[in-house]
């Protein structure tokens, strides 16, 4: 589209008037649009050289909803339902041309036509749930009356869009088109003005009748999935109006949610949450100049776990990958955990039997170093010791090609050391999986002082490519999450030996938004994962610095978590589900008892502030010392990688909702009560505080995503 040129183009064919939005990347509908739609719409509506009408889009997707950018400023007129009542009330047929992703706006404008014919590619959904909204145009009251409130509940608060087979199959849409859309939906649209088709206006057909048992049940299933999060009820209440009031009625209770939803601290997280994942790939240091390098062929070493599941990434991605492990039984195991993977995929229904053939078909077992010789890309996947990550890269370094990039996985050691065990050490990155690898879509992307810019590129394109939200970190002792995790543990920890109980703690961070407490995370992971750790690091600990060594009690009695039955809670044979354990209980009390410690009651509100703030403050030092560029990575590890609450935008944005001066004193007051060891502010901290910044508007480069307003 030419620069300055009206982003909305009518051209007549076969007198059809063909509105066509062009405003790159997405066709988002900002006022411009909006205004150039309703436009378009009446003129070609009163047009008599014009019998139907179609909505098409240029570019690589029809609409894909309003324009975030706008929802920083009171909505500008026109606004959208008065455009869409614009296109459902016109007198002659309207038919919308869909491909890529119809979304939000995008779908409440077509559903707003008299007929949609899409693309056999498209993708259509009404997705406003995951940015803390509810659709405002029409879409809770037009969709069930096409659909039927099952599927409009699914739709709209599970947020998911759908492929355009399954929308025809619903009744979401009327057609799929063959190779030509536009031509195929001027066919369409010749069709209805010729009166051979029924005109269809979806806001006038009748809503089907439906047991308000399914908005309760809906309710129930919210309030479980989406604590604390206002987006889900509104919707189901604003579904549920379809169901009783008059369309007119229930178009105005939507738009009165919608308003009060759209000025929520819920959706300006969500929104900053949304606009940080895709500004956390551009990093600042990696100007245009610097070029990735291809990879096209990748390997893996290592096929346990976390090996295992990274081949199966490379896998999904179409990436073929050769998966070495020296010992055969190890590769045979990992193999198998590879097919017993797809195999669950393939009985759920999430995966076609054929994609599994294929993407097994793409992982190549080896015990054969040699075979990595072609390899664009390998990870190191093997045990985490640092002996062992020597003999590792030496091996490599003997036989990957020149140019190749080599990755390790360690979550906690040097890669700076690690790339030191060879001979490119500018070719060497870390790129820290999460487990379950195929599953959990972080990766830290980690730059030692040798690795190239070009090598961090490619760890970045690579983890795009992979699905994964990639962030580029420095190297630094567990990095950015780890790091910050760490300081949480610890907090965990000295909250049981004060007073608290696993339940206690696990239940105040999930209130606060965790899908699951520190915990019964642990338990779920096995709890030798962390004593190892502790284990490890114990020669770091300074003298008569404060421990807790209630992990290692726990631990030498046997008691390593879901797998043994028993952790921090106790497990019922073949029941995933933690329950409190007297003995554990006993265990903490004779433990603060033989402290000297004397327990008292410990507030939901001073566990949250202690294990939050304690990683804010360490978020603040990773900025200083440079190991995250910006605050809006430290929130997309944490979002993507620890399961923190995504409507709180991340730990940094959330402190900033909440006010750095009341983040500061808070941790203030706990020096003064716990000693500074712990509780000291950090500098970056203390200077914002002061000053009125904020951590998502602070950075060493220009903050581009707005913080909380
Ligand atoms: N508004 C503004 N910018 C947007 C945008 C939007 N809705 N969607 C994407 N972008 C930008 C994005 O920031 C990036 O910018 C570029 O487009 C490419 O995006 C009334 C109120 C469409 C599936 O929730 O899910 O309608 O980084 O990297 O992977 O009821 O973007 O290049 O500068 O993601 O190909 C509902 C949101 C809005 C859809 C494309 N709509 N977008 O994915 O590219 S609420 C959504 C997406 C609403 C109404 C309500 C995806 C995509 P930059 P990208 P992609």
């Amino acid at each position: 589209m030419e620069h300055g040129a009206a982003p909305v183009a009518i051209a007549k064919r076969d007198r059809v008037a063909v509105i066509t939005i062009d405003q790159p990347p997405v066709n988002a509908l900002s006022t411009a649009v909006r205004a150039g739609l309703l436009d378009a719409v009446r003129r070609a509506c009163a047009d008599r050289d014009a019998d139907a009408l179609v909505i098409a889009c240029a570019g690589k997707t029809f609409i894909a909803g309003a324009d975030l950018a706008e929802f920083e400023r009171p909505p500008e007129a026109p606004q959208l339902p008065e455009v869409t009542q614009t296109i459902e009330d016109c007198a002659k047929p309207v038919v919308a041309a869909l491909f890529g992703t119809a979304l939000g706006g995008g779908f409440e404008v077509a559903l707003a036509c008299h007929y949609r014919i899409a693309a056999p590619g498209a993708r259509v959904g009404l997705p406003e749930i995951k940015l803390g909204l509810l659709p405002g145009a029409g879409g809770t009251q037009r969709l069930p009356r096409l659909v039927g409130f099952d599927r409009a509940l699914e739709m709209i608060v599970g947020g998911e869009p759908i492929a355009a087979v399954d929308a025809l199959a619903a009744g979401a849409i009327d057609e799929i088109a063959g190779d030509d859309l536009v031509t195929a939906a001027i066919a369409a649209a010749r069709r209805l003005a010729g009166a051979s088709l029924p005109l269809r206006r979806s806001g006038a057909l009748p809503a089907p009748a439906v047991d308000q048992e399914l908005f309760a049940r809906a309710r129930r299933d919210a309030a479980r999935k989406r604590r604390g999060q206002r987006a889900p009820e509104a919707a189901i209440d604003a579904l549920s109006a379809a169901a009783r009031l008059p369309f007119a009625d229930g178009l105005g209770h939507e738009r009165a949610l919608f308003l009060e939803l759209r000025a929520s601290d819920e959706a300006a997280a969500l929104r900053y949450a949304f606009l940080a994942e895709r500004e956390v790939a551009k990093v600042p240091e990696l100007g245009p100049e610097v070029k990735a390098r291809e990879v096209r062929r990748a390997g893996v070493i290592g096929a346990g776990t976390m090996g295992a599941g990274i081949a199966m990434c490379f896998a999904n991605a179409g990436i073929p990958v050769t998966l070495l492990d020296v010992d055969e039984s190890g590769l045979a195991r990992g193999i198998e955990s590879i097919r017993r993977n797809y195999a669950a995929s393939v009985s759920r229904g999430s995966l076609a039997h054929a994609a599994m053939d294929a993407r097994v078909g793409r992982i190549v077992p080896t015990l054969d170093w040699n075979s990595l010789r072609d390899a664009d890309l390998v990870v190191e996947a093997a045990f985490e010791d640092l002996d062992v990550k020597r003999r590792v890269f030496e091996a490599l370094d003997t036989v990957a090609k020149p140019g190749a990039v080599l990755a390790t996985n360690t979550s906690y050691l040097d890669v700076a050391t690690i790339a030191g065990f060879t001979s490119r050490p500018q070719d060497v990155v870390g790129m820290h999986f999460f487990s379950p690898a195929n599953v959990m879509r972080l990766v830290e992307n980690v730059r030692a002082p040798a690795t190239s810019p070009a090598v961090l590129a490619t760890a970045m394109r690579v983890g795009r490519a992979l699905g994964k939200v990639a962030v580029a970190v420095a190297g630094s002792d567990g990095f950015v999450g780890n790091r910050m995790l760490m300081q949480r543990t610890r907090e965990t920890f000295f909250l049981l030996e004060e007073g608290a109980l696993p339940q206690d703690v696990d239940r105040a961070l999930v209130e606060f938004g965790f899908a699951m407490g520190p915990f019964a995370v642990a338990d779920l992971s096995g709890l030798d994962i962390g004593w190892s750790n502790r284990k490890a690091r114990a020669h770091r600990r300074p003298p008569g610095m404060r421990d807790c060594n209630l992990l290692d009690q726990v631990c030498e009695r046997g008691r390593l978590g879901q797998k043994t039955g028993a952790g921090w809670y106790r497990y019922e044979p073949g029941s995933r589900s933690p329950l409190p354990d007297t003995e554990i209980e006993a265990l903490i009390v004779e433990h603060s008892h033989a402290r000297g410690i004397e327990r008292r009651e410990i507030s939901a509100e001073e566990i949250v502030g202690r294990c939050v703030w304690s990683m804010v403050n360490e978020g603040a030092r990773i900025l200083e010392e440079r190991v995250a560029a910006r605050a809006l990575d430290i929130d997309m590890v944490w979002l993507h990688g620890y399961g923190f609450p995504a409507w709180r935008g991340g730990p940094m944005y959330h402190a900033d909702a909440v006010g750095l001066p009341v983040v500061h004193d808070a941790i203030c007051r706990y020096r003064d009560r716990f000693g500074p060891d712990f509780w000291t502010p950090a500098p970056l901290l203390e200077e914002l505080a002061r000053s009125g910044g904020r951590f998502t508007r602070w950075s060493r480069v220009a903050a581009t995503v707005r913080g909380p307003s």
